[in-house]
């Protein structure tokens, strides 16, 4: 490989800049779920900060999780580029014509359901697009890179383990896991070979509004919505770690601007719970009958439980989630109740084959 100097980058390799400084980030997956909130976040609170929006544009990214952004946003302050980040050509291209001094590496196949079913798409994203953009910012020698890892990596906790540290050993169950362990290490292996400033976060279950109806919450939400049935996998007592997504893409800026490259930082809220108890919250929230809940066949493979330990992240860079899940799965809640038109074109278009196919064996009626 070959490594340039640093010359096109305004900070050295272990500083962080001050949030005042003029300063373009590149954020792939701009168009996703956390993205989407990290990029509004970025444009809202860092005014001298341009971001660039590099998006494939796959089933999951939607360009109205942005609205405000594509609508109101001054065009030199915010730019979208459709584009895959497996592409080593468009990615130069956009190297050599922009001085991109930070890179935050969201883009992903990001479903594990979808990834036990085919899981090509996620090697080739996970791994070798992380490759491709860990190869071009090190030879635009780049001042930070963030790449955003998941708390998945670490496989599943026993009912008693202690949770997850930084240390914790790489155990992934699914297809979908291990792309992003691989993803996490070959960033780590970029920084311990060539130097680049690479920093890794690794965070529990995220919620809020924005997310694809594929997952857990907005998939019981609407479905609750709708008087459907709440397909909830095997026994209903997997324990997740869940996180409003405001609260992790504050963590990601502050990480960007002040964690120390070739260190992992562990993000999480301290919420576990059931998915039992969290299909029944979104019930009681929405008045629905518990009876909507159905126990069907499990993923296989399917991850008993996580929960992070996240004491490094609030000693050292000072990060604390601010949004208790009560409120927040309210708020959520009511989000996806006044966004019917948003959630429901997903869930009526390709969403649906993928729905028929998945839940066919495993929910006694589907809708046809
Ligand atoms: P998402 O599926 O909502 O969004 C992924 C985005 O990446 C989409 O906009 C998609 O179009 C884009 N994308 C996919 N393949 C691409 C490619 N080849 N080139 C360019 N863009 C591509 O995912 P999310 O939930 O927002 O997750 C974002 C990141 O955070 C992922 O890396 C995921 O592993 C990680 N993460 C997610 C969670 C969670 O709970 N959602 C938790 C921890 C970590
Ligand atoms: O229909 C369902 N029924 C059900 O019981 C679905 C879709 C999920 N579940 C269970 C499986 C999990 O125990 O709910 C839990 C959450 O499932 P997902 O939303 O698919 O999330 P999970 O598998 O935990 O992975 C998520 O967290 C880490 C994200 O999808 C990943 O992108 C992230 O890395």
């Amino acid at each position: 490989m070959s490594s340039k100097d640093s010359t096109n980058s305004t900070t050295s390799i272990t500083g962080s800049m001050n949030p005042i400084d003029s300063m373009t980030v590149l954020v792939t997956g701009g168009c996703g779920f956390i993205g989407s909130h990290l990029v509004r976040l970025i444009l809202r609170e860092r005014p001298n900060w341009r971001v660039i929006n590099v998006d494939k544009l796959t089933y999951a990214g939607n360009p109205e999780n942005i609205p405000d952004v594509n609508n109101a946003t001054k065009p030199s302050r915010y730019q979208f580029v459709q584009a895959d980040i497996v592409d080593g050509q468009a990615i130069n291209a956009l190297f050599d014509s922009e001085k991109i001094e930070y890179v935050v590496n969201l883009a992903a196949e990001t479903h594990v359901d979808r990834s036990l079913i085919d899981s090509a798409p996620f090697l080739r994203t996970n791994v070798e697009g992380t490759r491709v953009l860990l190869e071009a910012a090190t030879h635009y020698g780049i001042s930070r890179f963030l790449h955003v890892s998941t708390d998945e990596v670490y496989g599943s906790l026993g009912p008693t383990d202690p949770p997850f540290t930084e240390q914790s050993p790489l155990e992934p169950n699914s297809p979908y896991a291990a792309s992003k362990a691989a993803a996490d290490l070959l960033a780590r292996a970029y920084h311990r070979s060539y130097g680049l400033p690479v920093l890794i976060t690794r965070c529990g279950n995220n919620y809020g509004p924005y997310q694809f109806p594929e997952k857990f919450l907005p998939l019981f939400i609407t479905n609750a919505l709708d008087d459907q049935s709440l397909p909830l996998y095997g026994d209903g007592q997997n324990i997740r770690d869940w996180i409003h997504v405001e609260d992790h893409v504050r963590a990601l800026l502050q990480v960007l601007e002040k964690g120390i490259p070739g260190e992992i930082y562990n993000t999480g809220a301290g919420e576990e719970h059931t998915n039992q108890r969290m299909a029944e919250w979104v019930l009681d929230i929405l008045k629905k009958p518990r009876s909507l809940i159905q126990l069907v066949k499990d993923r296989p493979a399917h991850d008993r439980r996580y929960g992070l330990n996240v004491t490094k992240i609030q000693n050292k860079l000072g990060w604390r989630p601010s949004i208790p899940l009560g409120e927040g799965l309210g708020v959520t809640v009511s989000w996806y109740q006044d966004h019917r038109a948003w959630w429901e074109r997903i869930k009526s278009g390709e969403y649906s084959n993928y729905y028929r196919q998945w839940y066919r064996d495993r929910l006694a009626i589907v809708p046809q």
